[in-house]
């Protein structure tokens, strides 16, 4: 892996600088006016979206920073199986895939002023082939646009058999306070409970509230959501392209209890909504092959 130092004279100079974060570990940081984004390469995960100093992602306070454990909070990169793999070959695939426990390359570092972007990538490794036989490459590209983080998964299958996959940028979300917010976007469509044993249920017109543990996949919807927060004075926007699903997800108590990298209280500080394409719309990639997902986060005053 490139020194911080290396990284630095490659890539560096502009509107990206490397340095080296929580625990060591090589973090770059993008910066526009107003707005700053951080991202680990340790997961290509992005920790950090500020917008005049306030957080939009949430990043928990007990979180792990070391190689071999996922991030908690932020935008974990969810591939190539999303939850508990099934079934499970190799009997220990570690939980929502391998790409977020993984160490990335940086590609390119570019722009400056009210653009900026990095691509990360991850190509096949010793981990992967330990457990997923596929040959593939996945290029991450995370840009600072002004005030909105837009982010573009592409995987490229390079081998010589088609494969499938699932993928999700797993968005944890601050909010002011999760019992007052409600999002808007996922009207009449359809949604597997986890709390309910994947029971399949409608969603109904009025906009989402969180009363207790809410863990839902929504199938079939690639419209944008709104996070409507008046405790904090401002919506959340995700908007996205080449994504079939959005998971709704908050531990409420006792979940967030059960979870050692995470606060006891912190539940009431998150929401997340992921973009993703998992389940039924989990992707087939033939050889040679290329699928881009895209999402963009941004904030509005309200
Ligand atoms: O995206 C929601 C979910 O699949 C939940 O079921 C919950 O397990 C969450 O992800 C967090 O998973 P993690 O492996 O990061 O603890």
């Amino acid at each position: 892996m490139q020194t911080v130092t290396e990284l630095n004279e490659r890539f560096g100079g502009g509107a990206v600088l490397f340095g080296n974060g929580r625990n060591g570990l090589p973090v770059a940081v993008l910066q526009t006016n107003g707005c700053e984004v951080e991202v680990y390469l340790h997961g290509a995960h992005v920790t950090k979206f500020t917008k005049l100093g306030r957080p939009v992602l949430f990043l928990s306070a007990q979180s792990h920073f070391e190689s071999g454990k996922a991030i908690r909070g932020g935008i974990p990169v969810i591939f190539p199986w999303f939850g508990p793999r099934q079934p499970d070959p190799v009997g220990q695939s570690p939980m929502h895939g391998f790409a977020r426990v993984s160490e990335w390359a940086v590609e390119s570092a570019a722009g400056g002023g009210d653009e900026v972007s990095l691509t990360l990538s991850l190509a096949l490794n010793d981990l992967s082939r330990s457990m997923w036989p596929n040959e593939f490459k996945l290029t991450y590209t995370v840009t600072l646009d002004r005030d909105v983080l837009g982010l573009e998964l592409r995987v490229t299958n390079t081998g010589a058999e088609g494969f499938a996959f699932e993928e999700a940028l797993h968005t944890y979300l601050a909010v002011g306070d999760v019992r007052g917010v409600s999002v808007e976007g996922l009207a009449h469509t359809t949604y597997l409970d986890k709390t309910d044993n994947f029971a399949e249920k409608s969603q109904d017109a009025a906009p989402i509230t969180i009363t207790g543990e809410t863990d839902r996949v929504y199938l079939g919807t690639a419209g944008t959501c709104t996070i409507e927060d008046p405790g904090a004075g401002r919506r959340i926007v995700v908007e996205k392209e080449h994504s079939e699903a959005t998971v709704v997800w908050n531990p409420w108590v006792e979940k967030a209890k059960a979870m050692a990298d995470f606060g006891d209280e912190e539940w009431v500080k998150m929401l997340c909504v992921e973009t993703a394409n998992v389940g039924r719309h989990a992707v087939t990639l033939a050889p040679g092959a290329v699928h881009g997902m895209r999402v963009g986060i941004s904030t509005e005053a309200v």
